[in-house]
């Protein structure tokens, strides 16, 4: 595809409203929210969340970051009083978390009800988000499904009330959905309206938070599409919407020559300096239960951070991924130890400040900057030559999001045609997600050859879907399929169980394969169960990810053996649904074939 193959009416409908106009109205509306003070800001005797990370960036203190995604505010209250305890006993601090919420935190608050509840935090009262700033010295902020979100503009204007100095995820906007919400304008319409009203209350240093990875740049294969593609965002956030602007980075990046050259070219893009909320323990690179080995990984990993972090201060606090990553959410004590790992590694790395040669990875940081820059110039001219209007946040969002990370780097990267590269050119600083994507690709055809060829599947159609925003499983899955000669119907990421049934009747599939991650395996296997049904299709169901659930008396529940009484075929392993298909099994109770009256 090339830039000229796109008309503008694909990237936006001719109703659409003026941004520019948008942000001036939403900003003025703004002015009527009070800014609520935290209580951390109370204690750090700071004017502002924003002002604190300054403060500590100028004079050299370390601060520190956890992710919490329990599911109520008294929950999350209780495991902070828990980790604060341990540090006071076990001698560290920690400064900041971040609430990770229930995916239908997204939706408009009359549409939560009707969503399945995934893992994360609901916030159903104001006194949940006042309890947030004010229960706790700790400095709270909102991240996912908040500011580009349908529901966007009441958790922002609850956050800005109760003091929360950081609220997001603008990074989002360009790929997160939400079940049952279909408008992807109104989306980015509402999504324009709150990072506005943030914008407003820059002033009083509230701060519009991007994590960068929670939008393309997981998907993108070079890191100069990753710095063009923030470029972008700061120029949305900053120069349009007139937001401070905070990115931050790090849970796909395993290298750390590239994570830390990445993260010296952010901090040349940060024209206003705002400090980064964190910078992201690696979560790609921890696999499976090994938790000692992944012990090891996070403690090297956060060592070369906190390296960066002394040497070139951002204000960015440090984060260690909890060594059950893979699996589930952290415990208490998971999240303990790895606060733990940090400020030992502190204590070694300020021990001996010389032991890196940075010279690799300044060198990594221009090339990173430079092929960003042109990413940049790239990406706006090509949307300015399809008609886009280049000064207008809306446009820019939809258009964008319309297109697709995968379009957006094929149309616009900056390396040179290379067509033994997936995106058809060679990545100026190949990026660790498309390292591993081809290594686990290769690992699994490896692994389906043991015996000989390739199993045989050009009998079989199937229906393979993601229900959420993890989309590497299901590009593996769809790969393999397809090797092995299967006839693949890919429906994407982000699909529901009704979506997912009118396409099994639609192409008369043969089977299905559900890719999910978000904590409902068993309520959305059911639902998806009942729609088969409805529509009186029958094909074999396979499901893969994080198959588990908040049961009654157990939270994270396995709920693979519930799955199978259901008639679905839980894998672990591309490999495994792949042995069932080459074998016919009946086992599963289902007939091989829908039946489509
Ligand atoms: C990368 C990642 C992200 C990235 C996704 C980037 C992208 N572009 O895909 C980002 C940062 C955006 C993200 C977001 C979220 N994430 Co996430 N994420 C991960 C992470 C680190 C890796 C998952 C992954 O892709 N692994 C690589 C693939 C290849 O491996 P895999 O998924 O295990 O799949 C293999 C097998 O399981 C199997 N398989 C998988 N699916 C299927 C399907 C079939 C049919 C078959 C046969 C086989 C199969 O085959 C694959 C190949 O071997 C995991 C933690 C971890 N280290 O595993 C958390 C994790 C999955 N995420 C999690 C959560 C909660 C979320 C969020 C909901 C957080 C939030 N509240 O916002 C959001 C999702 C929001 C949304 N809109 O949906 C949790 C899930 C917790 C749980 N269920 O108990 C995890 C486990 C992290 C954690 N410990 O909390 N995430």
């Amino acid at each position: 595809m090339t830039s000229t193959e796109i008309e503008l009416h694909q990237l936006i409908p001719d109703d659409l409203p003026d941004g520019i106009a948008l942000v001036r109205e939403a900003k003025e509306r703004a002015k009527a929210i009070p800014v609520g003070r935290s209580k951390g800001v109370e204690v750090r005797r700071a004017d502002s969340d924003r002002a604190f990370k300054e403060r500590c960036r100028d004079t050299g203190r370390l601060t520190t970051y956890i992710n919490l995604g329990y599911k109520t505010w008294a929950e999350t209250r209780d495991a902070l009083d828990e980790i604060t305890a341990a540090g006071e006993r076990r001698g560290f601090t920690l400064d900041r978390f971040s609430l990770v919420s229930d995916r239908r935190m997204g939706l408009p608050p009359e549409m939560r009800d009707e969503a399945l509840g995934e893992t994360g935090i609901m916030m159903y009262t104001e006194a949940d988000w006042v309890g947030a700033a004010r229960d706790t010295d700790v400095e709270p902020e909102w991240n996912d499904h908040g500011v580009a979100t349908p529901g966007g503009i009441a958790t922002t204007e609850s956050a800005i009330r109760a003091g929360f100095g950081y609220i997001g995820d603008f990074a989002e906007f360009n790929r997160y959905s939400y079940p049952g919400w279909y408008d992807d304008a109104e989306q980015m319409i509402r999504g324009v309206q709150a990072a506005s009203m943030i914008a407003q209350k820059r002033n009083d240093g509230v701060v519009l938070n991007s994590f960068i990875e929670d939008g393309y740049c997981s998907s993108f294969h070079d890191l100069a599409t990753s710095l063009g593609w923030s470029m972008f965002q700061c120029y949305v956030a900053e120069d349009l919407i007139g937001a401070a602007h905070a990115q931050s980075y790090g849970s796909t990046f395993s290298d750390p020559i590239r994570k830390q050259a990445f993260g010296l070219a952010m901090d040349a893009i940060n024209v206003d300096r705002v400090p980064p909320t964190f910078v992201h323990g690696d979560t790609n690179g921890l696999v499976g239960e090994d938790f000692d080995r992944n012990a090891v990984i996070v403690a090297a990993d956060v060592m070369y951070t906190i390296a960066r972090e002394l040497k070139h201060p951002t204000g960015a606090a440090m984060h260690a991924t909890p060594v059950s990553e893979p699996i589930r959410i952290p415990t208490v004590d998971e999240l303990v130890e790895s606060l733990v790992i940090v400020s030992e590694a502190e204590k070694r790395v300020r021990a001996c400040p010389d032991i890196i040669d940075w010279r690799p990875i300044y060198e990594m940081r221009d090339q990173i900057i430079q092929g960003g820059r042109q990413v940049f110039r790239n990406l706006l001219d090509g949307l300015g030559k399809i008609g886009v209007k280049t000064d207008d946040p809306l446009q820019l969002m939809l258009a964008t999001r319309r297109l697709g990370a995968g379009a957006i780097e094929d149309l616009f990267h900056a390396g040179e045609p290379d067509s033994s590269f997936p995106r058809g050119f060679k990545p100026l600083v190949a990026s660790d997600t498309l390292g591993r994507l081809l290594e686990r690709k290769s690992a699994v055809l490896a692994r389906l050859r043991v015996d000989g060829p390739l199993p045989d599947l050009r009998d079989v159609k199937v229906v393979t879907a993601g229900t959420d925003v993890h989309e590497y499983a299901l590009h593996i899955l769809t790969q393999a399929l397809s090797a092995c000669g299967a006839e693949v119907i890919n429906l994407g990421i982000n699909t529901t169980s009704p979506d997912i049934a009118k396409v099994v009747v639609e192409t008369a599939a043969d089977s299905v394969a559900v890719s999910t991650h978000n904590g409902m395996a068993l309520s959305l296997g059911r639902q998806l169960k009942k729609e088969l049904d409805a529509r009186r299709v029958n094909p074999r169901v396979f499901m893969g990810g994080r198959l588990n659930e908040d049961l009654e008396h157990q939270e994270a529940a396995d709920v693979r053996p519930m799955l199978r009484a259901e008639g679905i075929v839980p894998c672990d392993t591309v490999e495994e649904m792949i042995e069932h298909l080459r074998h016919r099994p009946t086992d599963t109770g289902v007939h091989n074939h829908p039946i489509v009256h």
